[in-house]
């Protein structure tokens, strides 16, 4: 994190604390949940949904409340914060979860999920039970699945058609080694970067590249300076809405049920208004002279991938099994 972000973000943190213990006892403490999205974005409309029904349904005891924009740290830290109590809620992507969750890590292995079905079918069964106990050991409750689509390559300089337009171009990606041997296995160069890094660094040309789904692409303003976009979807990733466990776990079994039908409610209207947004954003990157390439034959990304699962299963055979099972599960 830059110096800026993190005075910033500390001197947020401190208002929060100091807000709640203006509020005194009489008033619930306030639940402070990270957001890494700004405003209108599916999960912001999620949590923001969450947060309202939380307040509603308790009338006021519990108060929940969504920072929004990563103001309170990028996501490796707020996942550590999450989890040790500093914050109290949040919503996480798979991806970054991985390197503290074995079992969340195998959603991470390029084009492991055929489609948004398939990956829906394999969290909803045994698999995504799995994971869901796995995010619980690290310290975290999960509450519910969001969506955050099919991810894809875009740079600065040219369609990628093929793994071999990757060679020479440096691409930023997020907190994952499973992401660095995957651009290096296309023949890219990987730079791990916190996501609110990444604007400026195309810019600036410090990187070619990134990896998002349209609705980050586009929220994000990396559609502005990387105009090539072009549809790899090699990575599927669930994301998780989430709260720091010792607290769910403090919660009396009226409040859990509270927490748990607002979390439902969330995931559907997060759903829904993701498959709308991802559409819409599409086309509006494309309406800015985006040049959006199809790739018709992805066997030749799939196929530089092979290592990569092989050295997995080798270094996790605790996660093989997962692996097949998720593999089977699409047959
Ligand atoms: C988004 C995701 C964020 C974050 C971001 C990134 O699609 O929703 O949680 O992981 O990508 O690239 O860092």
């Amino acid at each position: 994190m830059n110096k800026f972000l993190k005075t910033t973000t500390l001197t947020i943190a401190a208002c929060a604390m100091g807000a709640t213990m203006l509020a005194g006892v009489a008033q619930a403490r306030e639940w402070r949940g990270w957001n890494i999205h700004p405003p209108g974005y599916p999960v912001t409309i999620g949590m923001e949904k969450f947060a309202e029904l939380i307040n509603k349904g308790s009338d006021g005891r519990l108060e929940a409340k969504v920072y929004n924009n990563g103001v309170l740290g990028d996501q490796p830290d707020a996942i550590q914060q999450v989890r040790l109590g500093g914050l109290d809620w949040a919503e996480f992507n798979l991806g970054p979860l991985g390197e503290i969750v074995p079992e969340a890590n195998v959603v991470s292995l390029p084009f492991i999920f055929k489609d948004m079905d398939s990956m829906h079918k394999v969290m909803d069964g045994p698999v995504g039970e799995q994971i869901s106990a796995g995010i619980r050991n690290a310290g975290l409750e999960p509450l519910a699945y969001y969506d955050s689509g099919a991810r894809s390559f875009y740079n600065t300089k040219k369609p990628i058609e093929k793994p071999e337009d990757m060679k020479g171009m440096k691409f930023r990606v997020m907190s994952n080694d499973l992401y660095v041997q995957m651009v290096a296995a296309l023949g890219g160069n990987a730079t791990p970067m916190p996501y609110g890094e990444v604007f400026q660094s195309l810019k600036l040309g410090v990187i070619d590249g990134a990896e998002n789904n349209y609705p980050s692409y586009e929220s994000s303003g990396h559609y502005e300076a990387a105009k090539y976009y072009s549809v790899t979807q090699h990575l599927i990733l669930p994301e998780v809405l989430c709260m720091n466990k010792d607290l769910y776990d403090s919660l009396s079994d009226d409040d859990k049920k509270l927490v748990r039908d607002a979390a439902m409610q969330s995931a559907e209207l997060q759903r829904a208004t993701w498959s709308k947004v991802a559409e819409e954003d599409k086309k509006k990157v494309e309406a800015s002279g985006v040049k959006v390439n199809e790739i018709t034959d992805k066997a030749p990304f799939q196929k530089a991938m092979q290592p990569i699962y092989e050295k997995f299963e080798q270094e996790n055979p605790d996660q093989a099994e997962l692996v097949k099972a998720i593999q089977a599960a699409q047959k």
